[in-house]
């Protein structure tokens, strides 16, 4: 398998990332991912391999990544997803898992494969679909962060800006905060 995927606006410099989806029928989710990586700055490699259907591919991905510049792997698949596990099995980087809901059992096969890794090889795995997909993205910004002021304060940037727009929901819901409302009575 070696299909091409195009996603908007990734970065051409050195990949600090290595975004890895089991097939190209997951983009629309792991897209996310690609958009978070680029609202904190970091660049970025997305591309496709599946540890069932392309085995070798994803041992040279895997086992290449540290060598090339790569910090943290982000691996999504669905179904019996063992992507992430046998990615965190030929590298010593970080990985995370994202667990994708593409089958009927609608993610809890991705979500048990991805997290119930056995003691020696973990896989830091976030919640399944697009909910995971952003997170995932964040906590390698995160694990980047610690070498990268920059990346810090995008980040504290970001929690700043969620905490206003529930500031702001707020507001839209009762007319005012409650403890403004409390403190008026
Ligand atoms: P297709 O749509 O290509 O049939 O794939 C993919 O991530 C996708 O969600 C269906 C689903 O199979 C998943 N897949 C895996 C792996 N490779 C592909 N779980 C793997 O290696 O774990």
């Amino acid at each position: 398998m070696n299909k091409k995927v195009t996603v908007k606006n990734q970065p051409v410099t050195k990949p600090k990332v290595l975004v890895i989806m089991g097939s190209d029928s997951d983009l629309p989710v792991v897209e996310e991912t690609g958009r978070m990586l680029t609202e904190f700055g970091i660049s970025y490699e997305m591309t496709i391999a599946s540890a069932h259907r392309s085995p070798e591919r994803v041992l040279t991905l895997a086992a290449g990544a540290e060598r090339r510049g790569i910090e943290v792997i982000i691996a999504a698949a669905g179904a019996a997803a063992h992507l992430a596990g046998v990615v965190a099995s030929h590298t010593v980087l970080p990985v995370i898992g994202i667990p994708l809901s593409s089958s009927p059992l609608q993610g809890f096969d991705s979500l048990l494969s991805t997290v119930q890794m056995p003691p020696g090889v973990p896989v830091a795995t976030v919640s399944v679909g697009k909910a995971g997909a952003k997170n995932a993205a964040i906590l390698a910004a995160q694990i980047i962060a610690r070498k990268d002021r920059e990346v810090v304060k995008k980040l504290i940037a970001y929690r700043k800006k969620m905490t206003e727009e529930v500031t702001k929901k707020a507001g839209a819901v009762r007319g005012d905060f409650p403890e403004t409302s409390r403190r008026k009575r």
